[in-house]
């Protein structure tokens, strides 16, 4: 491990720097310090003076951001989290105007750059598609995942930003994709405070990089705390690089190069920065750098006041060595500048802050006061004694706020209910038109919604005529990722046991031998690992397939997938996206983690992912030709009992498409519809069988795809025909059978065609036991799904059908 001091000269890139480039180049550096901690300063005023509802800033870490900037390059990466605001202003990421956008939650793209108004503030992130969604040439800029609240939420990424770079560097078929890489030297890097340390994911993280020796630089932001909580009840030995001296690469083999600096040690933290940079650029070697002594002078967040747990020596303490303070007390004892010059800077930082602040503050009131007036005025057109309440309000409104507006409107509409008035229907055009660019401020774009949609993909029906040779089902699937790996060189398959044998149900079997082992390799047992590789790769324009061995797995990825992946559309309005498709296999099998079909986990989870729930693997092999077509992120879930099953193989196995989305008719019938999907499916085309002999005929819809569900309402055309509605799955009582009832009764309208109450199927509430047995007692069988539309049938026709018991 490295260890700094400023007694070493400062060595900038170039050496031939004259001293008053050198003095100018610091005192530019100074000033960006100043200028942030302004920011800091009069954020957190902001809050407390009710402008805007919560503040998180960057104070006492200006210096080691200021360093690291100097080596971050066009083409670079950084995956950090909410202390990260001088390095996104030295790096224009955001400037002062956006950042204080961001904290009076401005909803225009314009004014805050990185989310539109839907994150909190200090959560930065940068344009990576145009606004036609093509994908922007990431080497000409700084770029910047968009930021997520959770401690350790960043990490998991890192490992797919960091391996292509390898990838780009390592695989010449790759060369013409320019706007992504300039031969592999683009490095990430990576910020995290030191209490997040503690996470699971960091460790993973960490480790995961080391064996793949993935160009990363990780600062740790040291500040003795996370929140209230201290470093030794945080950390093992308190000191985190030194438990993490392990990973330190030596004569026994790869590992980090480590170092440790001073938050305040602007010398030491640009040489530190340096090294890291050239280490990770040039040679692929990760390296982690623990930035100690890091303060916090305004406490952790405007949630509260850090004197309730820092006792008056830590405060001191920190004052002393306040990292501006620091510089400000070395530029003036080294002569490499004056008191009034210092005083000048710090004057002008401090109106240049506030001006930017009241604009970006006008510039919010100017975007809710469009609404605000257009309001007034059509509301003042109204003569009505119901009006003039809420006209007042308006009117009179201090803390202008698009909610305000809206209450107002939409009681006004209500008190006119049924009255004729002039000048309501203006207001009521008015008011739906508002609906869309409220939807638009607020709630668009949880998918990207390109031309490249998987919705979009024209539908290419499978070729199987009697030629076709019958095979084991995960044969049918082999053949996909067959054709659509030499296809196209942008896909990589990874997982645990994906690469050497091929998946443990084989469906890449034989294929590492043919596309090597760069594309299509095992990895460690490490789930958030494998979503955030296959997360950094989708960002960086690889089309990456990511498994998970089997679904109950998928709940150790369950951060990644949901914080990060699901929410990357939404939370930059669009302007990012990781077309990421997670392979994994589920529902039926037996045992407690070997069954899981946590359906409604996900559909809550996952919002943000196409859920494809495929009945066999020629259904799954178009869905993965449609995802791969297509650029949005999504999750297939194969039949766990269907890879022996006997298919027929497409002859245009990589070509034909199952369109997202869209439900199918299995089997016509003129009594009941009956929903499922998945391995349940089979044993509802058994009942169907059963069903027959009782006299009951049952029309059976496969739902395909969870979400989106039955776009074109198969299910309502079905039940206009039968009335009567079965929905069978193996999740919980309640769980995605209740949401597909959502689905069919309230978002198609099914309940008005519906003569008798609908049922659902489900397993029982706890888990699946091990043994067929325990299987037969807990999920659906055949029994339960005759038993199940039998009593539909008898609800309404007891005559004909007597009770069974
Ligand atoms: C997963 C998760 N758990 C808890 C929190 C609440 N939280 C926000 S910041 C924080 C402390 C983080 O401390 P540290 O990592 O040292 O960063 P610092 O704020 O000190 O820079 C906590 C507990 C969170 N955001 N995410
Ligand atoms: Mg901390």
């Amino acid at each position: 491990m490295s260890e700094t001091n400023t007694t070493r000269p400062v060595q900038f890139n170039s050496a031939k720097m004259s001293f008053e480039e050198f003095r100018e180049l610091l005192i530019a550096d100074y000033k960006l310090a100043v200028q942030s901690r302004f920011v800091s300063l009069l954020g957190r005023k902001e809050v407390l003076t009710g402008k805007a509802k919560f503040g998180i800033f960057g104070d006492g870490k200006e210096l080691a951001q200021i360093a690291l900037a100097k080596v971050f390059k066009p083409g670079d990466w950084r995956s950090g989290y909410y202390r990260d605001q001088t390095l996104a202003f030295a790096l224009k990421m955001s400037s002062v105007y956006h950042f204080f956008s961001q904290l009076y939650a401005n909803p225009t793209l314009e004014a805050d750059t990185s989310s539109a108004g839907r994150q909190m503030v200090a959560h930065f992130a940068t344009p990576l598609l145009d606004e036609d969604g093509e994908w922007i040439d990431q080497t000409q800029q700084y770029n910047s995942v968009s930021d997520v609240s959770t401690t350790g939420g960043q990490m998991s990424r890192i490992l797919g930003l960091g391996l292509a770079s390898k990838l780009y560097k390592d695989n010449p078929n790759l060369s013409h994709r320019t706007k992504f890489s300039k031969e592999g030297t683009e490095v990430v890097f990576c910020t995290i405070g030191n209490a997040a340390t503690s996470e699971g994911v960091f460790w993973e993280t960490v480790n995961a990089a080391g064996v793949k020796q993935i160009p990363i630089v990780i600062s740790i932001w040291d500040d003795g705390y996370g929140i209230s909580v201290p470093n030794e009840v945080q950390t093992t030995k308190g000191d985190i690089s030194s438990v993490l001296r392990g990973f330190q690469r030596d004569e026994a083999g790869a590992g980090y190069e480590i170092f440790r600096v001073k938050g305040w040690d602007y010398a030491g933290l640009c040489e530190v920065y340096e090294k890291a940079a050239e280490y990770a650029r040039n040679e692929h070697q990760p390296c982690i750098v623990h930035v100690t002594d890091i303060t916090q002078p305004q406490g952790h967040s405007t949630s509260g006041s850090h004197e309730r747990y820092k006792d008056s020596d830590r405060l001191n303490w920190e004052t002393e060595f306040d990292c501006n303070k620091r510089m400000r007390d070395w530029l003036l004892d080294s002569g490499l500048a004056s008191d009034d010059e210092l005083k000048e800077i710090e004057t002008e930082m401090k109106d240049f802050v506030r001006q930017e602040q009241k604009r970006a503050w006008s510039d919010y009131r100017k975007t809710l006061q469009v609404d605000l007036d257009e309001a007034i005025l059509l509301l003042e057109k109204l003569n009505h004694h119901a009006v003039e309440l809420p006209l007042k309000t308006l009117l009179s409104l201090t803390d202008l706020s698009l909610k305000e507006v809206y209450v107002n409107v939409r009681r006004v509409i209500r008190d006119l209910r049924g009255i004729e008035l002039e000048g309501k229907a203006e207001l009521l055009a008015w008011y739906q038109e508002k609906k869309e660019v409220n939807h638009s401020r607020f709630n668009d774009k949880l998918f990207n919604d390109t031309k490249y949609s998987p919705l979009k993909v024209e539908r290419i029906e499978p070729a199987i005529d009697d030629d076709s040779t019958i095979v084991d089902g995960r044969e049918v699937l082999n053949a996909c990722f067959k054709a659509n790996f030499e296809r196209d060189a942008r896909l990589i398959a990874f997982g645990e046991d994906v690469g050497k044998i091929g998946d443990v149900n084989q469906g890449f079997a034989g294929l590492q031998e043919i596309f090597g082992s760069q594309r299509i390799f095992d990895t460690g047992i490490r789930e958030s690992a494998i979503i955030g590789k296959g997360l950094g790769l989708a960002i960086r324009g690889f089309r990456p397939i990511a498994e998970i061995q089997y679904l109950d797995y998928l709940i150790y990825a369950m951060p990644v997938l949901s914080d990060d992946l699901a929410s990357l559309s939404y939370r930059t309005k669009g302007r990012q996206k990781a077309p990421l498709i997670v392979r994994t296999r589920g529902h039926r099998l037996e045992g407690i983690w070997h069954s899981g079909s946590p359906m409604s986990v996900l559909l809550g989870g996952l919002r943000g992912l196409h859920i494809c729930v495929p009945r066999n693997m020629t259904q799954a092999a178009g869905m993965y030709n449609t995802l791969l077509k297509g650029d949005e992120p999504a999750l297939v879930i194969e039949c766990l009992n269907g890879y022996r099953l006997k298919e027929k193989m497409p002859h245009n196995v990589g070509e034909f498409t199952v369109p997202i989305g869209k439900a199918e008719l299995l089997r016509e019938g003129a009594d009941i519809t009956v929903v499922s999907y998945g391995s349940t499916l089979r044993i509802v085309q058994e009942a169907a069988l059963e069903l027959e002999k009782l006299g009951i005929s049952i029309e059976i819809i496969d739902a395909q795809c969870l979400s989106p569900f039955d776009q074109d309402h198969l299910c309502k055309s079905s039940l206009e025909k039968t009335n009567r509605l079965l929905i069978v799955d193996e999740d919980f009582p309640g769980g995605a059978s209740s949401y597909i009832l959502h689905e069919i009764l309230e978002v198609q309208g099914g309940y008005y065609l519906l003569d008798s109450q609908p049922r659902t199927l489900t397993a029982k509430p706890h888990r699946a036991p091990y043994g067929s047995d325990g299987d037969y007692f807990t999920k659906p069988a055949v029994d339960d799904v005759v038993e199940a539309a039998y009593k539909i049938m008898t609800d309404s026709k007891p005559n004909d059908y007597p009770a069974l018991y």
